[in-house]
């Protein structure tokens, strides 16, 4: 928007950032009130750990420009889901699903987007699944809905993705060998795969 400094988009950017924070405190309540009732209901808690993490206002305003858009509040907040971001490490691949299907079902949350990367891996071999979802907040003078992305992983998904993740932002090395690495961590998720099934399966037949 020409008609915007940049100095204004910025504070324009940190307030609305305000809003995702208290969406993220709403939606990471949810996931403690749940984990809290697991822990007094049944004998064992399929939430191993709550993440929570904000895209910093750098990353908003590279995210825009990258993807070609506006650069403007109204823009991002149509545009980008992942502004705050919750992660839900589960026990079992199994867990991920009911904890998924127990958190929509919740009549305040939105399901916007569902991205399946559990049935269906990226060719990378990154697995977890992704939920955009809307929940909404309550300001002084409004009820705003605001965007979330939850993303549920098992600890066997987590360490691959932490670990890809790392070893992903060593670029000063030659083609021939990055290729290589490629090859070596999709080997490796599915070697988390097979432990998750495996995990699983022993804990079916328990
Ligand atoms: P961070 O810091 O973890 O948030 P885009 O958001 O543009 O990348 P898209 O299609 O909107 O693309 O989102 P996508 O790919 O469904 O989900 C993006 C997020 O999922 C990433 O956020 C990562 O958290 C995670 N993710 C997706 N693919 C991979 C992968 O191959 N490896 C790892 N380690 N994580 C992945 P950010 O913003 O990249 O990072």
């Amino acid at each position: 928007n020409p008609n915007v400094t940049e100095e204004e988009l910025e504070i324009a950017i940190k307030q609305s950032m305000s809003y995702y924070r208290c969406a993220l405190m709403e939606v990471e309540t949810k996931f403690k009130v749940l984990s809290e009732n697991f822990s007094i209901l049944s004998d064992r808690n399929p939430i191993e750990s709550i993440q929570t993490r904000m895209k910093d206002e750098d990353s908003i305003i590279n995210k825009l420009i990258r993807r070609n858009l506006e650069l403007s509040v109204e823009s991002m907040e149509k545009n980008l889901f992942d502004i705050a971001g919750v992660r839900i490490i589960c026990s079992f691949e199994n867990d991920i699903y009911n904890l998924a299907h127990l958190f929509l079902k919740q009549d305040d949350v939105r399901l916007i987007e569902k991205k399946d990367y559990i049935q269906h891996a990226k060719p990378n071999g990154y697995r977890s699944l992704h939920l955009i979802i809307e929940i909404p907040i309550f300001l002084a003078n409004e009820k705003k809905w605001v965007k979330v992305e939850v993303q549920f992983r098992t600890i066997a998904m987590d360490f691959w993705a932490s670990l890809e993740h790392k070893i992903r932002y060593k670029k000063d090395l030659p083609q021939e060998r990055l290729n290589e690495i490629d090859d070596e961590l999709y080997i490796c998720s599915k070697i988390c795969q097979q432990l998750d099934h495996k995990m699983q399966e022993i804990k079916d037949g328990e």
